[in-house]
């Protein structure tokens, strides 16, 4: 009976959460951040009324008590897993294809993000176009090295590293995440993105944003005692500010 009461409750106040204005995601920043939106509005649609029917039935079955004579049905046991199953083949494709898709086929404007305990630091090609070397040799945060650049590679000389994230608004960005200690993760609200940045891989992750504007990059992976400081800013800049940004001398990027 307690239980039964309980089990309503905690359903409720789950259900409400939803309702609540403030719990609710910031506007979508990327087209891909609106795939996103429309497949957990169709995984809420689709599974939603199920959860209720589940607990309902849970709740129900608690507050009445074991019937004396009741017996399993295996028809109704099979069709249940069968609409489970058919619903959860429908996410999973239509989800694979959200995650998949590319909206657009322009070459994207490529970054590095070096993640370490506990900051960010983001890599501009400069002019040339071209990353230079990095060596693990010569990281240096007292000297403004955190990336370990190599600056005797002539591709180098011209990188900019920054410790806050620009890009260019209307045009699909790359970015190549690479930690340099443990486990962390680029997370961006109105990107809906949420990546793990493992160290030895570099992971790309591809989007566009199309609203200029300040957002907060956090980590969402706990990654020591500082993890709750480790965060920094997205600046989404239009293609005129992005230029007259990348043509100031580089001291401008710190
Ligand atoms: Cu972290």
């Amino acid at each position: 009976m307690l239980a039964g009461l309980l089990i309503g409750v905690v359903t409720a106040a789950a259900v409400a959460l939803f309702f609540l204005p403030p719990a609710w995601f910031p506007p979508a920043l990327s087209p891909e951040a609106l795939l996103y939106d429309s497949q957990f509005r169709l995984n809420l649609l689709l599974l939603g009324p199920l959860f209720l029917l589940a607990q309902g039935l849970l709740v129900f079955i608690l507050l009445r008590g074991r019937m004396p004579g009741a017996r399993r049905s295996a028809l109704v046991e099979g069709a249940a897993a069968a609409v489970v199953a058919g619903i959860f083949t429908v996410l999973g494709i239509t989800g694979a294809r959200a995650w998949s898709a590319t909206p657009s086929a322009q070459p994207p404007e490529v970054i590095e993000v070096y993640a370490h305990q506990f900051a960010w630091n983001f890599r501009y090609p400069g002019p040339d176009g071209r990353f230079g070397k990095t060596d693990i040799a010569l990281i240096n945060d007292a000297a403004l090295n955190p990336i370990g650049l190599d600056l005797r590679d002539a591709n180098a000389a011209d990188d900019v590293v920054a410790s806050t994230l620009r890009v260019p608004a209307g045009r699909p960005v790359t970015l190549m995440l690479e930690s340099r200690d443990v486990i962390h993760d680029f997370f961006v609200r109105e990107l809906r993105l949420k990546q793990d940045i493992v160290p030895g891989m570099r992971i790309p992750y591809r989007f566009q944003a199309n609203r200029p504007g300040t957002y907060e990059i956090a980590c969402a992976e706990l990654c020591g005692l500082g993890h709750s400081q480790m965060h920094s800013l997205l600046q989404v800049l239009s293609e005129a500010d992005y230029q007259a940004w990348k043509a100031s001398p580089r001291t401008a990027a710190r």
